[in-house]
């Protein structure tokens, strides 16, 4: 099925060839898989002569592609996210641009002959083990121009970030293109106890992969609004400075300043319980560092003392309208995060409590909201502000319903 895949690239690679506009827009995720990503598309087109408008996003959330769909004769392409939403990027889209998706994600087939879903979980790939976001850009790269094979360790950097590992290891494409990085004195793989670390050979020395993947997503989630993502790009392909040092460094302290006092709040008894979940909600208060965070926080404190280990944990941050480098969007949305104890994950497992993947998006789904990315044990979606508490009290109906 991988030889279909790359006979689908290179009939993409040949639309893309005749394009009239030698113009790209490329929307990437913000993480190290989706800045990795947009490293390497960036500095495929720019060898193939394309001008590049660079977008970062959180989520692909349906407000920003209707804004981003106001166009025609563009040339658009997302990155290491949109695989699912492929039917709807081609109801916006009705053959006025030419779309491409590579991503890795669970993949709905594209509608629209002008969109073109390049996303491997199509082609029987697994994209939760085998291939990162990143490597299926490395892999169109190489179909656009087999020049662009230097760029096999950014792949390597987006397939590590994103820790598919089997046994330690990275598998499959994976492993192919970190071999071929080692094979370019870009990278080394040293074995461990358990499995391997890998290591990137750099101007500045030998960093690990994933400390590099750290900082990277540092840039990207802390200093969304801050231009962090296109300063992760500019890392990936012209590596660290002392200017992106020093902006990891206060992102890094922004974050914890910000969880310090928001765990201060909840301790003073800003959480709110319901029969079967703890909430709370940070507004504003994590501006102006992105929404992952409210993930990222509730991952930080889901053990902690002060937070009842037998209810799930939710908190809420509001979305700014704004993609930065797009403007407003006309978004008034909320995202609610959701985490549970190391004690629930094990009721969860062993199916006594309702996993995450059915109680949020069943919720959300009552109250015409957003979901996409949600698991068993972790779990995130959007719905209108205002509908907090309505939303919780959905979850409880649905909790009650099945207990
Ligand atoms: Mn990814």
């Amino acid at each position: 099925m991988r030889e279909k895949l790359i006979q689908d690239m290179q009939k993409a690679v040949g639309e893309v060839a005749q394009w009239p506009q030698k113009k790209v827009q490329i929307f990437h995720h913000n993480d190290s898989d989706g800045l990795s990503s947009g490293a390497i598309l960036t500095r495929a087109f720019e060898r193939a002569g394309f001008e590049i408008r660079r977008f970062s996003l959180e989520k692909p959330y349906p407000a920003r592609l209707q804004k981003v769909y106001e166009q025609q004769g563009g040339l658009i392409v997302f990155a290491d996210f949109a695989g699912r939403i492929a039917p709807l990027l081609s109801d916006l889209n009705k053959g006025r641009n030419l779309t491409l998706i590579l991503d890795h994600h669970v993949a709905e087939p594209a509608t629209d002959p002008m969109v073109h879903n390049l996303d491997p979980t199509l082609y029987g790939m697994k994209g939760d083990r085998d291939i990162s976001g990143s490597t299926t850009c490395y892999l169109f790269a190489h179909t656009l121009d087999p020049i662009n094979k230097d760029l096999a360790y950014l792949a390597a950097i987006g397939a590590v970030g994103d820790e598919f590992f089997v046994d330690g290891c990275l598998v499959s494409d994976n492993r192919d293109v970190t071999l071929e990085a080692v094979k370019q004195g870009k990278m080394e793989i040293k074995k461990q106890d358990f499995g391997e670390r890998y290591y990137l050979n750099t101007p500045n020395g030998q960093t690990p992969c994933d400390e590099f993947g750290a900082y990277l997503d540092t840039l990207g989630a802390a200093g969304f609004y801050q231009n962090g993502p296109d300063m992760g790009v500019n890392v990936c392909l012209e590596w660290t400075s002392s200017e992106s040092d020093q902006m990891v460094a206060e992102l890094r302290s922004v974050q914890s300043r910000a969880f310090e006092e928001e765990i201060a709040r909840i301790q003073g008894g800003a959480l709110t319980k319901t029969p079967n979940i703890q909430w709370f909600h940070v507004e504003n208060r994590f501006s102006p560092m992105g929404v992952k965070m409210i993930g990222v926080f509730c991952d930080t404190i889901k053990n902690a003392d002060y937070i009842d280990p037998n209810r799930y944990v939710a908190g809420f941050q509001i979305i700014p309208d704004e993609i930065p480098g797009f403007g407003p969007v006309g978004m008034k949305d909320v995202k609610i995060s959701m985490r549970v104890s190391d004690p629930m994950i094990e009721e969860i497992r062993a199916g006594r409590k309702l996993g995450l993947d059915i109680l949020l998006p069943e919720a959300t789904g009552k109250l015409g909201g957003f979901s996409d990315a949600c698991h068993t044990l972790t779990a995130a979606t959007t719905v209108a502000i205002g509908k907090e508490d309505q939303l919780i009290e959905e979850m409880e109906k649905i909790l009650e319903a099945a207990s």
